[in-house]
């Protein structure tokens, strides 16, 4: 390192070297030629000087017949240092009168030619001479010509001095940049390379004893977040690796938000301690938002709060309320809180299913808004703030809150955390501003929920009918382009991010009993023949998921094409859900009477077309029944995406079965090669499942490898990283913000 330093610095140096030596080669003569034409004109004033006072007296004198006054008049004026010697000549050119030193050879004729010259000089054996000629005037007529020669040697030891200085002038220079141009090349290579190191290890390039590497720290941390960044882009730039996995984000959450806190807020927790007839059991609730957000906690093992809703979820949590799960595994911690059942029953039954989940979702269930639900929305959102605010530990963690539960929740953040970054994922769809604006608490809401620094949605459409209804209800500033809405001074970032499942690993799939057997299961459960079709809907007991319009489809099917009467079968898994809101107990008790119904109609002692099993079911369970399916009709009235459909897609690494999709659930914007269908048009949906239980092998291969390809690649660990990506580019900017801010002592524009 230090030889190429060196050889770096001898290559600058020689040229300089160089260019110094020619600069002085041309300087030299040139200056020579400039100093002589100074010292000329200066004689050439001095000649007239003397010339004009000698000019009367030699005219008189030039009268005088013997003449001696006029040779002592010139011996004596010759005496000057300067002045070498003097001549007088007549005006036809002839010699009369010169001092001792006068040159013999010097006729009047030479030099008067020698004096028109730019630069009359004469050469004589004591050196150079400057000569001059001037007129000797009586009564101002020229009577003569007076010859004045200077000695000119002087400018020649003067000339020789200005060389040396000059000479020594350069040297000193050359040696002066050569000397500055070493000290700074070595303080700049080592100034840089151990000021690079410095910054990364987060101290300071340039660092006064005892100043403290921590006030570097930011710059060192935005110099690394910014190579992340790169990085980041870099990879995002090859192929292969555009596919998610956990190690992946994982990568991300290590590079993006390397040891920030994540902390996840919902109100269903990922694990439920029951107490059973074996004693204490652990349940994994039937909810989208589980099965979604759970890969991503064990990837990054953060903090998860929800309510403690299991019967024996008290017995199992430490005195912080905190339990490490999965059960067995232990990766992440879920930090549990506990509501009154008046609590549960305003916030969550009340407000956020009787209120809210109508309002979003248009199913033509009318909301109900009651003023004391809303009290205690207010009041249990409050309560979690409080709990991530205990569970920070530091005071800008990553704060991801989840769903309709918690539209309070992150301006309430913010206002104790204001450094937090808060992503809000709304499950569910957003309604258009006429919709939204019955509800009577709608600015309320906005406001809450723009406490967020980013706030997803599953598909545009529903960023875009957010973004309208603030701008209806609320005066904020809207920016369309970048979709920002700017209130209050915060700022969000009102994005799209569908979500999704994590993909089946190989281990996985090698675990899966084969196709056929789980067929050949399932329908010895069911007790139905070997060869009949199994169509399968799998859903919580929830009014919005169109399970009433799909019985009514099969009912008509069978109406339509009575061939599948007795080779056909349609199983409903309905996991229990809300059953204590009446709009809920009274919709589940109807699906259970039209069941009932078309059994009846179509049914015998021996088949039952409709297999309702309203319970919960094992991830396992699940898996075989989709396994085993020939059709999966997923028909909701408006979902915000539905991971049903992906789950059948990802179970069926057969290529086989058929999938029939709600144009209304935010999946079918992405799954196209499903039977896209109108839940509210019975004949579609009958006509949907005709097609698909005639379809042929090799267009259902078709349909089906690329529907898993697209679920393969959007996989929940994309969701994730994305969201976690803008997460980290948002942190970066605002440290960049707070850092031009705090220099430049203006607020940010
Ligand atoms: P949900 O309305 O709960 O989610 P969905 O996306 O269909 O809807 O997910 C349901 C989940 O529960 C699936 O993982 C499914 O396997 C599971 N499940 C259903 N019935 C079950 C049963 N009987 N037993 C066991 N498990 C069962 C909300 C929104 C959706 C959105 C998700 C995720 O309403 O639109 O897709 O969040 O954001």
């Amino acid at each position: 390192m230090a030889m190429n330093t060196i050889r770096l610095q001898l290559r600058f140096l020689l040229p300089l070297v160089v260019v110094l030596i020619a600069a002085a080669y041309l300087a030299l003569p040139l200056m020579d030629r400039l100093t002589l034409r100074w010292f000329a004109r200066d004689l050439d004033l001095r000649g007239n000087l003397v010339a004009t006072a000698l000019s009367d007296a030699v005219a008189d004198a030039l009268n005088e017949s013997k003449g001696d006054r006029l040779q002592a008049l010139i011996d004596r004026s010759a005496q000057d240092e300067r002045l070498l010697a003097i001549g007088v000549c007549s005006l036809e050119g002839q010699l009369l009168r010169h001092s001792r030193s006068y040159p013999s050879d010097l006729d009047c004729v030479h030099a008067r030619t020698a004096a028109l010259q730019t630069a009359p000089q004469l050469r004589l054996a004591g050196g150079a001479v400057h000569l001059s000629m001037h007129p000797v005037l009586a009564d101002s007529e020229p009577v003569a010509q007076m010859v004045l020669l200077h000695d000119l040697s002087f400018v020649e030891r003067r000339s020789q001095d200005t060389q040396r200085y000059l000479i020594v002038f350069i040297v000193a220079l050359g040696g002066t940049i050569a000397l500055i141009t070493v000290v700074v090349a070595q303080l700049s290579w080592r100034g840089w390379v151990n000021g690079a190191r410095a910054l990364l290890r987060g101290e300071g390039l340039i660092r006064p004893p005892g100043a403290s590497a921590r006030e570097l720290a930011p710059v060192a941390a935005d110099l690394r977040a910014r190579l992340r960044d790169l990085d980041d882009a870099y990879r995002r730039t090859l192929g292969p690796l555009t596919e998610w996995d956990p190690e992946r984000l994982r990568a991300l959450l290590r590079s993006q938000l390397r040891g920030d806190q994540v902390i996840v807020v919902s109100n269903r927790e990922p694990y439920i301690h029951g107490r059973g007839a074996t004693g204490i059991e652990v349940q994994r609730p039937a909810s989208g938002l589980i099965t979604a957000v759970e890969p991503v906690m064990r990837a990054c093992s953060g903090t998860w709060i929800a309510h403690g809703s299991g019967s024996a979820d008290a017995e199992v949590v430490d005195r912080d309320d905190r339990v490490r799960v999965p059960p067995g595994s232990e990766e992440y911690t879920l930090r549990r809180l506990w509501l009154t059942p008046a609590e549960e029953k305003g916030y969550y039954y009340g407000f956020a299913n009787e209120g809210l989940w109508p309002l979003c979702h248009v199913a033509h269930v009318r909301p109900v808004f009651r003023e004391a639900d809303w009290k205690h929305y207010r009041a249990v959102n409050q309560r979690f703030a409080d709990a991530v605010v205990r569970e920070a530990r530091s005071d800008d963690p990553v704060v991801l809150v989840q769903d309709y539960h918690f539209a309070l929740l992150p301006a309430m953040i913010r206002a104790r955390l204001p450094r937090a970054t808060i992503i809000t994922f709304w499950h569910i769809p957003w309604p258009n501003p006429e919709s939204f604006g019955i509800c009577p608490w709608r600015r309320e809401i906005l406001q809450g929920m723009l406490g967020s620094t980013i706030l997803g949605f599953h598909t545009r459409y529903h960023c875009k009918n957010f973004i309208e209804t603030v701008d209806r209800h609320l005066e904020a500033r809207i920016e369309h382009e970048n979709s920002t809405i700017s209130y209050h001074g915060a700022r969000t970032l009102v994005e799209s991010y569908p979500i999704s499942i994590e993909w089946p690993d190989e281990a996985t799939r090698a675990s899966w009993a084969p196709v056929e057997v789980c067929r050949q299961r399932v329908l010895e459960r069911l007790n139905l023949p070997a060869d009949h079709r199994l169509a399968v809907g799998v859903d919580r007991f929830d009014y919005t998921k169109g399970i009433l319009e799909r019985l009514q489809a099969v009912e008509l099917l069978l109406e339509k094409h009575p061939r599948w009467i007795g080779r056909f079968g349609f199983v409903q898994i309905a996991a229990p859900s809300r059953s204590e809101l009446p709009e809920y107990s009274a919709f589940q008790a109807r699906i259970h009477e039209v069941a009932q119904r078309i059994n009846q109609r179509f049914g015998h002692a021996l088949y039952k077309p409709v297999h309702l099993l309203a319970r919960h079911h094992g991830h396992d369970a699940l898996n075989e029944l989709y396994r085993a399916a020939d059709v999966c009709l997923v028909t909701s009235l408006h979902d915000g995406m539905n991971l049903v459909c992906k789950e059948f897609v990802a179970a069926r690494d057969d290529e086989q079965g058929v999938l029939i999709l709600s144009r209304f659930a935010g999946a079918a914007a992405e799954m196209r090669e499903a039977l896209i269908v109108n839940p509210y048009h019975l004949d579609e949906t009958a006509d949907a499942l005709h097609q698909a239980l005639t379809m042929p092998v090799a267009e259902q291969r078709e349909r089906m490898a690329s529907l898993r390809s697209t679920v393969r690649e959007f996989n929940v660990y994309r969701w994730a990283g994305r969201m976690l990506a803008d997460a980290g580019r948002w942190r970066l900017r605002e440290r960049i913000d707070a850092r031009v801010l705090e220099h430049s002592g203006h607020e940010a524009p």
